[in-house]
């Protein structure tokens, strides 16, 4: 299983005739470690930092693994180039999360070639590879848009504000990442939909507060006449009312500006229950269980599921409360 392992054990033995068996680790040989390689994104959010403590609290030495991590600082030629370092590791599995869609088909080959099994997790690859990795766990990122656009119909309507005319600014996600291409697809097939919904502005905040500050501070130097700002996660929500209340802006979701967002971490929720966030839609990144359930699984040569959607619910400023934010892991 861990060749690198035995190699240096070998070493050992002839070195200093260390007669002694494999080390224990809490009951487990390191022999028998699960090693995993995983690539993630970066830390560009809330949201991410959460997932990778997930990772790496279900993937520990006393549950049976030895996980590298690379952090890729948001580019995938990182990502590209650590997985292949997993490769020539000849770890037992690949996990990552590719920042954009599309470029992975023959790092994946590499690893197919190898017989690694690789889970991709959070983000998807582009269909038409799906034989070159084994398993996928994360979100419907268009699902969580039709949530939100939903949500926007059914409180336009309760306010009898449906007819009238809606100005929208829309702050993207890192582009051609799936997620900004599931809750953008959502949007834009509503707005098709709404003779009266018209798109102002649509720039890419590429999912931190730093960059949709930027953006939105742009914007409003163009219009300030803005009814609802739908930001694909919680730092862009963030950045975009720090632009707005600077400009003068209300942005409380009952009498102002609507914002809405994605993501619901501890930061994001806290917004909405001041009601500065109308709509924050819950993009779960606690994978770590999910990821140590299908890795086992996969040890044992049991099936597993292709496709894992992670639960998620949402909050609105209306119903939210403190107790709600309390009960929160992340
Ligand atoms: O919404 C955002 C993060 O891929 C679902 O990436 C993830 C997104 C999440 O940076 O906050």
């Amino acid at each position: 299983m861990k060749k690198l392992f035995v190699m240096a054990l070998c070493l050992l033995v002839l070195l200093g005739g260390c007669t002694q068996d494999s080390q224990q680790v809490s009951g487990v040989s390191e022999e028998d470690l699960i090693v995993v390689g995983f690539s993630q994104v970066g830390a560009e959010s809330e949201w991410r930092v959460a997932n990778t403590e997930s990772i790496k609290a279900a993937l520990t030495e006393d549950n049976g693994y030895e996980l590298i991590y690379e952090d890729a600082r948001q580019e995938q030629e990182n990502q590209i180039r650590a997985i292949r370092t997993f490769i020539q590791r000849g770890v037992d599995c690949i996990v990552f999360s590719p920042i954009v869609e599309t470029g992975w088909n023959s790092i994946l080959q590499e690893a197919k070639q190898a017989n690694i099994p690789v889970i991709v997790i959070d983000r998807y690859i582009e269909p038409g590879v799906e034989g070159l990795y084994t398993a996928y766990i994360g979100s419907d990122f268009y699902q969580e848009g039709e949530k939100a656009v939903q949500w926007l119909e059914e409180h336009l309507e309760k306010q009898g504000r449906d007819k009238e005319h809606l100005r929208i600014v829309h702050i993207q996600g890192t582009l051609g990442s799936s997620p900004q291409i599931g809750r953008t697809s959502a949007l834009e097939k509503a707005i098709e939909r709404h003779a009266n919904w018209e798109l102002v502005a649509q720039e890419c905040g590429d999912f931190t507060r730093a960059k949709a500050y930027e953006v939105m501070s742009a914007i409003l130097q163009k219009t300030t006449d803005i009814d609802v700002v739908y930001c694909e996660n919680d730092g862009e929500a963030l950045g975009a009312i720090d632009a707005m209340e600077e400009a003068g802006l209300n942005c409380h979701g009952s009498d102002g500006v609507i914002v809405i967002s994605f993501d619901a971490t501890r930061m994001g929720l806290e917004y909405c229950l001041e009601g500065k966030i109308a709509l924050d839609v819950e993009c779960n990144p606690l994978q770590g269980p999910y990821l140590d359930k299908i890795i086992k699984q996969l040890q044992k040569g049991e099936p597993v599921e292709p496709i894992t959607y992670i639960e998620e619910t949402q909050f609105d400023c209306f119903t939210i409360t403190q107790e709600m934010i309390d009960g929160r892991d992340y």
